[in-house]
């Protein structure tokens, strides 16, 4: 997927290509991880010079501290806002380009300890977004209208929609409105969210969405990267750029029989399996042995295990009928695990 990013980028010829951030999923990734994330940056630099900010998943001192050798690579890369002329703002006088970077804004960042126990959250949320409004306003001042205006950031809009899969915490407690883009941008390059969107705005405001299917949430979208031609004084005009490369997700559901009669269409995508089948032992087992490349096999809760246990009297009756009794209400018809539940209790006795 990363390799086909970069072939777009070289056959379409672009003049700049912008990353808004969640370069990482985690704040300390795997050696292999980065390797995987260097290079594709290296290669996009190949086609043009590169623009990275950090997002919330990312850690901002480590990039800052590998962005000096990625300068060499024509990659810049801010981790933490910085002023405008600090590097906030990069100018491209070749191209009559002005590109505010603002990376991700941590709340923990703006709203202080103090604020969590003295205010509420609505308190917070307005000074989250005042000091947003500042920051966007600080870096977007300066520019010229004879020139393309772009702002990159890493950050949760209002009126967006996620995917259901982001994590939540960073996604609907802290987020600013649209209107805090000047409407005079060419363009605003958005990430955090999955889904690829315009968000409505007086500005062109996208999220290019992850490029990669990464839960099943997203199993119906489809990914992209947006190629974007702007000239100054104009929105820009946005066409999404579909990303066919990735391995893709697929949800199967209904019984053993429908899954495994449906696994020829699956070819290299993740699955997920939803049975709705009564539970047995060695049931996932069998699926995976069809389709090597389950991630996770879930049984649709039978209706049985939705009706309340009639409290059966337990005195006088054996192990084994309270067992089998325990698997009529969880929906279970599994001889197999009746008579292993026996052999247990028999060596449980002996011992
Ligand atoms: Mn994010």
């Amino acid at each position: 997927m990363l390799g086909e990013i970069a072939t777009i980028a070289a056959d379409r010829g672009v003049d700049l290509i912008v990353v808004a951030g969640d370069l990482f999923d985690v704040a300390a990734p795997s050696p292999e991880a980065e390797q995987v994330v260097f290079r594709a940056l290296l290669d996009l630099a190949e086609a043009a010079p590169v623009l990275v900010v950090a997002g919330n998943h990312d850690n901002p001192r480590r990039l800052e501290a590998v962005a000096p050798l990625l300068e060499l690579g024509r990659v810049t890369v801010v981790g933490a806002a910085r002023r405008p002329d600090d590097g906030g703002m990069v100018r491209l006088g070749g191209l009559g380009v002005q590109i505010a970077l603002l990376p991700w804004q941590s709340q923990r960042g703006i709203v202080t300890a103090a604020d969590l126990f003295d205010r509420d959250a609505a308190d917070q949320a307005i000074s989250y977004e005042m000091r947003m409004r500042k920051l966007i306003g600080a870096l977007t001042e300066g520019m010229s209208p004879d020139t393309v205006n772009v702002v990159v950031s890493h950050a949760m809009v209002h009126g967006a929609k996620d995917s259901g899969s982001e994590r939540h915490a960073h996604i609907f407690g802290y987020a600013i409105p649209a209107l805090a883009f000047p409407s005079s941008l060419s363009y605003v390059a958005l990430g955090h969210l999955h889904r690829p969107q315009q968000v409505p705005a007086p500005a062109p405001v996208w999220y290019s969405g992850s490029p990669l299917q990464l839960d099943f949430g997203e199993v119906d979208d489809i990914k992209s990267v947006n190629f974007v031609t702007a000239e100054p004084g104009l929105p820009a005009r946005v066409e999404p750029v579909p990303l066919t490369a990735g391995r893709r997700l697929v949800r199967l559901s209904g019984t053993v029989d429908d899954v495994l009669a449906e696994a020829g269409r699956v070819e290299d995508a993740w699955v997920k399996v939803e049975l709705d089948e009564p539970a047995r032992s060695g049931l996932a087992d069998e699926i995976r042995s069809a389709l090597p490349d389950v991630v996770d096999v879930t049984l649709v809760k039978p209706a049985a295990a939705e009706r309340p246990v009639q409290g059966p009297q337990r005195l006088g009756r054996s192990p084994r009928e309270l067992f089998s009794e325990y698997l009529i209400q969880r929906g279970v018809v599994d001889a197999g695990l009746e008579a292993m539940f026996g052999d247990l209790l028999e060596e449980a006795h002996e011992t």
